[in-house]
């Protein structure tokens, strides 16, 4: 029997399953109590999704659900203590949604879901219920493949609607979507077609809660410009700030201004530089590093501490010099790294002992200089369109390439990089999420002005790249968005990217190309339907697809 069973992500061993240890790092106890979680959340939105139908609507219930399932995406969060507190809580939120429910005239008998019911506060009795509950008790393999499909977006919709609900944005019907989402992948009685139907339906909700993003996110800072971003360092102790969330992003600007310590971006927190309310910092430097997976040597050099806001954390070697100086904050944890507390009673985080700790280290190392160039999101694109539009007409772009999505370690995505140097000079890529690394430091030059990578941002601000292809649609009277020259080639790792799929699934975009793998969660049954209905296919040599792309 395995310990554990996980294959959410891209990497999952031998493209299967995790069923030891995570290949990301997540021990098989930590995976086990993710599970269980996912369980009671079920079992807390079978009550909620009642009650909501009776006109009782609970901002509790929709703040943890929301929050537990992004705690459980890829990489956010290894600390077993954190999870066993969360399924505690999860057990007092369900009771409490159930006695309000029985109040309310409601009828228990109607629920038969297990997680509705089951409890135990024995720490040994959780753990062993814990690997009961997982992916694996769906027998059928194309039923769980369609509730897994599903349960996968919802915690990137998580991710982003904790992400706008932090700056003040909430949207009533992507939580009860979620909920709902939630008891129907608990529901036998649903066919193959209706869970089909359900996939389709979370991509939908994926279009809306990436659109109140963006809304969160450019109400609170502004549009995102083009903005030469420095990769170079400067004399002062600084601070690394990584992940995606942009409210923790400002109040640790506000709080380290005057300090004398510095604060640049890792990763996905990149796009922070491209806002102009981040912009007016003068202790904003710029980006240190590349993409997640090189944390391990980036944050040797850097020399100082390092903000988790949400994923990707990867767990350091025993031989690292910088777990000491790691702190994680919001849905991100890690044992060992010290937890900054979330906001409470309308009140900012304390980012002072992470500020206290940074004016003890040595400034950064350099390992690179120059600039890289971006802040392409949907309303600086719209400010170049006329260009863009000229360049189409004239020719001088041919196609667009959608290179979207994530990175990751395996040595198969220098695909990524070998297709970006191999595409012709009349090629442009739209890029958005940490993806991007594997290209954008690469002299890939201009066309008349404009650069041949466009980056968006986050992976969320791929939103901002259907905005665009939509736009195009309208400015070139297009009938359909596919009859447009843009191709897709996306490169997924976490939860995150399967939301950002589905969304442009139900904007009805074809011919998506998905790599390095097909996700292992897809059953041959459900990999054909979206090849037949979506054209979705993987990928092959550069040479191949090359060809394939550009006929
Ligand atoms: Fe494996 Fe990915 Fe799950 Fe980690 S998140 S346990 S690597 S499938
Ligand atoms: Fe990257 Fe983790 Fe997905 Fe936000 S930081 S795109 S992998």
């Amino acid at each position: 029997m395995s310990n554990m069973f996980c294959y959410q992500c891209q990497e999952t061993a031998k493209n299967s399953g995790c069923t030891i240890k995570g290949v990301c790092g997540k021990s098989a106890d930590v995976a086990n109590l993710q599970d269980l979680l996912v369980f009671l959340c079920k079992g807390i939105s079978h009550f909620s999704v009642r009650l909501r139908d009776m006109g009782v609507e609970s901002a509790e219930v929709n703040k943890f659900v929301t929050d537990s399932l992004f705690m459980t995406i890829t990489n956010a969060n290894f600390d077993r203590d954190r999870f066993v507190t969360r399924v505690n809580e999860a057990i007092d939120m369900r009771d409490s949604v159930r006695n309000l429910f029985i109040s309310k005239g409601g009828k228990v008998e109607e629920i038969t879901f297990e997680g509705a019911y089951w409890s135990s506060r024995d720490i040994s009795v959780m753990e062993q219920k814990a690997t009961e509950v997982g992916v694996l008790t769906t027998e059928n393999e194309d039923v769980r493949s369609l509730r897994e499909l599903t349960i996968y977006g919802l915690k990137g919709m998580a991710a982003y609607a904790e992400h706008a609900f932090n700056l003040g944005f909430e949207q009533a019907d992507i939580y009860s979507f979620m909920q709902k989402a939630l008891v129907d992948t608990t529901d036998d009685t649903l066919s193959a077609d209706q869970l089909t139907a359900l996939v389709l339906e979370t991509g939908a909700h994926g279009v809306k809660v990436m659109a109140l993003l963006d809304k969160a996110n450019t109400t609170a800072y502004g549009n995102p410009e083009i903005t030469k971003v420095n990769l170079g360092v400067r004399n002062n102790p600084a601070i690394l700030i990584s992940g995606h969330d942009l409210k923790d992003m400002e109040e640790l600007l506000k709080q380290t201004e005057g300090t004398g310590v510095d604060v640049y971006t890792h990763s996905e927190m990149l796009p922070a530089n491209y806002y102009p309310a981040f912009k007016k910092y003068s202790q904003f430097v710029g980006n240190y590093g590349s993409s997640w997976w090189r944390q391990t040597q980036d944050f040797e050099t850097f020399n100082g501490p390092v903000l988790f806001t949400t994923n990707c954390i990867v767990p350091p070697k025993s031989s690292a010099t910088y777990s000491n100086r790691i702190y994680t904050t919001g849905a991100s944890g890690f044992p060992g790294f010290i937890h900054i507390k979330d906001r409470k009673d309308g009140k900012t985080k304390d980012f002072s002992a992470i500020i206290e700790h940074a004016k003890r280290c040595a400034s950064p190392t350099e390992i690179e200089t120059g600039e890289i160039i971006g802040g392409f999101a949907h309303a600086q694109v719209f400010a170049l369109a006329d260009k863009i539009v000229d360049a189409v007409k004239s020719g001088a772009i041919r196609k667009f390439f959608v290179m979207a999505g994530c990175d990751g370690r395996m040595k198969d995505r220098n695909y990524y990089t070998e297709f970006a140097e191999a595409l012709p000079k009349d090629t442009v890529i739209l890029t958005a999420g940490c993806a991007k690394y594997r290209y954008n430091k690469l002299p890939l030059g201009d066309i008349g002005g404009i650069p041949r990578v466009l980056d968006a941002g986050q992976c969320n601000d791929s939103y901002s790249l259907a905005v665009i292809a939509l736009k195009l649609k309208e400015i070139f009277n297009a009938n359909d968005i596919n009859d447009l020259p843009i191709a897709y080639n996306i490169a997924w790792y976490e939860q995150k990217a399967v939301i950002v799929l589905l969304a442009l699934l139900s904007l009805g975009v074809k011919n998506i190309h998905l790599g390095p793998t097909l996700p292992a969660f897809l059953s041959p049954n459900v990999a054909e339907v979206l090849v037949k209905n979506f054209g979705i296919a993987g990928i092959k040599s550069v040479d191949e697809d090359m060809k394939l792309f550009l006929g």
